[in-house]
């Protein structure tokens, strides 16, 4: 196998900069450029040394700290070496020509991951928390990738196999020795359990979506109601204008916040007014296409103005949606407005002086947080292959009476065959290259 070479750090300037080299000639290039008291290819594992890099002609390019690997107990079970220097644009590319030159080529987006994986170090579910981990928005996200990369959702699954490979040779016991009537029945309970498991994975995977890619909520409402002076008040700082003058706000504007580890993107948007205005008219359509995208509205009322039949028939609309009103200028005088036949929570805020804004980031939460119970399962990939597993196990289960021990069989090792693909025993390149592209370069 080749061996692979990547700058691991951001791009950019930086305190250090990282150029990873995996495979059979890391150490040997390692010698070739690396000048200190030790050469790589002599020394220990796991040790790390001081020097200097230099190109091909000699000439030194940075100093650096290198860190030596050996097998198998590395990232990609190679030999790998890494090279912490001064983290700036040229000094990086430079080092990573030098090492390409002297016999690596440059890696491709996770493939250093794909290497631990091929070598069965982490299975596919554990090689896609790696990029979850990357990627988290919040605490409860990162909590979660770190559980999968720690193989707790793989062994869930493997167990689950494990139960439907016991009931798969069961059934073909049956079939071939057995001269009386096939005991189908008894594989019934052990089938339910599995499909028990795998439904309360799933229920959780709505838990764990919502954790990983967070959820989104938009302001509307009349122009002037307070929209982005609670909106910058949520945020905490002053993003969008806010001004005395009816729309102020013509774009939608997007930030995002935590709200105790559940990341939350909450959209501004242009006031709602009939208008012919076509810059106006632009604003409305932008607040509706937000309106579409999001999960949940923020419905924001002037407190010292009356509900409209408008604001209800808007209301009416977005009712599939979760909605929270909101009745901002509570500072005011004003009269208690309730709005009649609407389940939705009410508030009674200030965007002037603060009072209640903590209770819409709480209102939202109570809104989108089923229960307590860290999820598993997030990815869309991992959903649908646990539906398609789930789906044979009901074809099975409705036709105990009806299939015949074969066809019974069939449709079980259907299912196993999906847990097999959930945690790469069984893949295809395609697969494989659609879950890596999704990587970095250099991990
Ligand atoms: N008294 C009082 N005034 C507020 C409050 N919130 C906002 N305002 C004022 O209301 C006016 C409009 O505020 P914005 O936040 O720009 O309202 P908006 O809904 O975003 O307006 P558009 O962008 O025009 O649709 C500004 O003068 C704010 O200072 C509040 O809680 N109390
Ligand atoms: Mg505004």
């Amino acid at each position: 196998m080749d061996t692979i070479a990547a700058i691991s750090t951001p791009s950019g300037e930086g305190g250090i900069g990282i150029i990873r080299i995996s495979g059979s000639k890391a150490l040997k290039i390692a010698d070739k450029i690396f000048k200190g008291k030790i050469k790589p290819g002599l020394a220990k594992t796991h040790t790390i040394h001081y020097g200097k890099i230099i190109d091909n002609t000699g000439k030194k390019i940075d100093e650096c700290l290198l860190m030596i690997m050996l097998k198998p107990h590395t990232y990609t079970t190679e030999d790998t070496i890494e090279i912490n220097i001064h983290s700036g644009i040229v000094p990086l590319r430079n080092i990573l020509e030098t090492v390409l030159k002297n016999g690596a080529r440059l890696a491709e987006p996770g493939e250093f991951t794909r290497r631990a994986f091929m070598a069965g170090k982490i299975d596919l579910i554990q090689a896609e928390a790696v990029l979850d981990i990357i990627q988290a928005k919040s605490e409860k996200a990162l909590t979660m990738a770190i559980n999968q990369l720690e193989g707790k959702l793989s062994d869930h699954i493997k167990k689950l196999k494990n139960k439907l490979l016991k009931i798969i040779t069961n059934l073909e016991t049956d079939i071939e020795f057995s001269e009386e009537e096939i005991k189908i029945q008894n594989i019934s309970p052990m089938l339910k359990e599995v499909q028990q498991s795998i439904n309360k994975l799933l229920i959780s995977s709505k838990q764990g979506k919502l954790l990983k890619e967070g959820v989104t909520f938009t302001l509307i409402g009349k122009t002037n109601v307070g929209k982005s002076s609670i909106f910058n008040s949520l945020l905490g700082k002053e993003q969008a204008i806010v001004t005395k003058y009816p729309g102020t706000t013509r774009d939608t504007i997007e930030a995002w916040v935590d709200i105790k580890g559940l990341p939350l993107k909450l959209i501004d948007t242009a006031g709602l007014m009939t208008t012919n205005n076509p810059m106006d008219m632009a604003g409305q359509q932008r607040t509706q296409k937000a309106i579409r995208e999001s999960d949940g509205i923020l419905f924001i009322f002037d407190a010292t103005k009356a509900v409209t039949k408008g604001d209800i028939h808007l209301l009416t609309s977005i009712k599939d949606k979760k909605v929270i009103c909101i009745f901002n200028k509570c500072d005011l005088p004003h009269q208690k407005i309730v709005i009649k036949n609407f389940n939705s929570p009410f508030l009674s805020v200030s965007a002037l002086n603060g009072t209640n804004i903590d209770l819409i980031l709480k209102s939202i939460s109570k809104l989108v947080i089923l229960d307590n119970i860290p999820p598993l399962v997030s990815k869309i990939r991992h959903i649908e292959t646990l539906e398609k597993a789930n789906l044979s196990i009901k074809k099975a289960i409705s036709g105990m009476k009806n299939l015949t021990p074969e066809c019974l069989a069939y449709e079980i090792k259907e299912a196993s065959t999906c847990l097999s693909e959930l945690t790469g025993e069984i893949t295809n390149e395609i697969i494989l290259n659609q879950i890596f592209s999704e990587f970095c370069i250099g991990k």
